[in-house]
């Protein structure tokens, strides 16, 4: 049994929690249809009046909400409330085209704030702790929503944003980090960064990691264990439901517990909008239940994952979700093939390679072209080119056994992939630009 940050809640009883989600999915429904026309207006198209949803039982009924309807309704659209009862916006980095512009009241910051703090103090997180967040401060969530619950917590917050690595291992040694949080892949690199400063695991203070806001595997997260001589824990969100913090692990690190009091979550066929059983792989839908400011209904993320209401070993009822294998828009297809860059990672890792790699993907005379760019560790490295060339014909046949199809692999020189300080650029879809 662990610690919680609002143990009542986060243990309560499933009765009690259906009880609370059945009560706030009417009046929110009541909320919505009242305050948003774009949404009342797909419910009136579909024929759902909010009478009509008497528990989350009828969420079903409800038509869902996709990233292209809030580009359409951009900025305003959606809006829940008067603009004068907003406090904040906060915004997605649009790297996949419009930003999303997320608005929050005070009542929807204290309530993302709380969910990041019952996420900091279940990695073992108290008032005795030394919080250092580096996710990017500014409109990305990462950066507002963990200092919001790293304040609550009464944790001392070092509000580093992302970048300057000198001065974040600087900070981390010099008072005593014992939380650090931040993107996986940026973890990684403070790893390795410290490594090369001379400094082995033991020599920090961190005890914990809360990674997030990217996909990442179980072999990354053992060699960030490995790396900074600490246990790395899964933080999930998004900045259309609020930010980090809608899910999070736990002790057991066996998939991260949904804040269901505030998050209603479905997982559907992402084809037909089917909903699927418990157990079954799809896309996650979420309902936010009291949300003033951006009170989005049946939201699809786009995100693939398994729910599972297993009892779990800390005490918590929420259910959980695996890690998101990727977004489905982040799925490649090669010649043909399903490809998540997860799976590239995976072989990588178990062959021991670093988490240092990109993935170019380009169409030459109608075919497919798939290369992959791997760094030898230091470690590793050789400049004999029959030793480089028998390397990569065993590093393409391992992706060939795990993927069906196998890359080219191209071994570069340690350190000559750019390092990731936010959300990692694994891919390079060249089609997209002849396309
Ligand atoms: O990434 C919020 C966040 C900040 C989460 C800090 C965790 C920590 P967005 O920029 O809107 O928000 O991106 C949301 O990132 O739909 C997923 O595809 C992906 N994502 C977020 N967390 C994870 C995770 C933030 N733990 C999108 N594992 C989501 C895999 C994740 N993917």
């Amino acid at each position: 049994m662990g610690n919680y940050y609002q143990k009542e809640i986060e243990t309560a009883p499933r009765e009690e929690i259906l009880r609370i989600q059945n009560e706030k999915i009417v009046k929110q429904v009541k909320y919505v249809y009242e305050n948003v026309a774009y949404y009342r207006d797909l419910m009136d198209k579909k024929g759902v009046k909010p009478e009509d949803i008497k528990s989350v039982d009828d969420i079903k009924k409800l038509p869902f909400l996709t990233k292209e309807d809030l580009r359409k309704g951009y900025p305003y659209a959606l809006l829940g409330t008067d603009l004068k009862n907003c406090v904040r916006i906060q915004s997605t980095s649009g790297t996949t085209g419009q930003r999303v512009v997320s608005f929050y009241t005070q009542k929807d910051i204290d309530m993302w704030e709380e969910c990041c703090a019952r996420a900091i103090v279940a990695v073992g997180g108290t008032d005795e702790d030394v919080c250092q967040v580096c996710y990017g401060y500014g409109l990305f969530t990462g950066g507002p929503g963990l200092n919001g619950g790293s304040h609550k917590v009464g944790c001392l917050t070092l509000p580093m944003s992302s970048g300057n690595t000198d001065r974040q291992i600087q900070f981390m040694m010099d008072l005593g980090a014992t939380i650090l949080c931040c993107t996986p892949s940026y973890a990684a690199y403070i790893g390795e960064s410290l490594a090369e400063r001379g400094y082995k695991p033991e020599d920090n203070k961190l005890k914990a990691g809360i990674f997030g806001a990217e996909p990442w595997t179980e072999e990354m997260r053992r060699s960030i264990e490995k790396s900074l001589g600490i246990k790395a824990y899964d933080i999930y969100g998004l900045t259309e439901t609020s930010g980090p913090g809608v899910s999070f692990e736990c002790e057991e690190q066996t998939g991260m517990h949904i804040n269901e009091d505030h998050f209603y979550a479905e997982v559907i066929d992402p084809e037909t909008g089917e909903v699927l059983p418990e157990g079954e792989k799809g896309e996650l839908v979420f309902t936010s239940l009291d949300k003033e400011g951006f009170p989005l209904l049946r939201y699809r993320t786009r995100d693939i994952c398994v729910l599972s209401r297993k009892p779990c070993s800390c005490g918590r009822t929420f259910v959980k979700m695996s890690k998101p294998l990727g977004r489905s828009d982040d799925m490649m297809i090669i010649r043909g093939v399903n490809v998540f860059p997860s799976q590239i990672e995976t072989v990588l890792l178990n062959q021991g390679y670093t988490p240092n790699y990109q993935i170019v993907v380009d169409r030459k005379n109608n075919n497919d072209t798939f290369d992959v760019y791997v760094e030898f560790s230091p470690d590793q490295f050789s400049d004999k080119v029959s030793d480089i060339q028998v390397k990569e014909r065993e590093l393409t046949a391992a992706m060939r056994s795990m993927l069906g199809i196998g890359p080219k692999i191209h071994l570069v020189p340690p350190k000559s992939i750019e390092r990731s300080e936010g959300k990692a650029v694994r891919v390079i879809d060249k089609r997209k630009l002849h396309d």
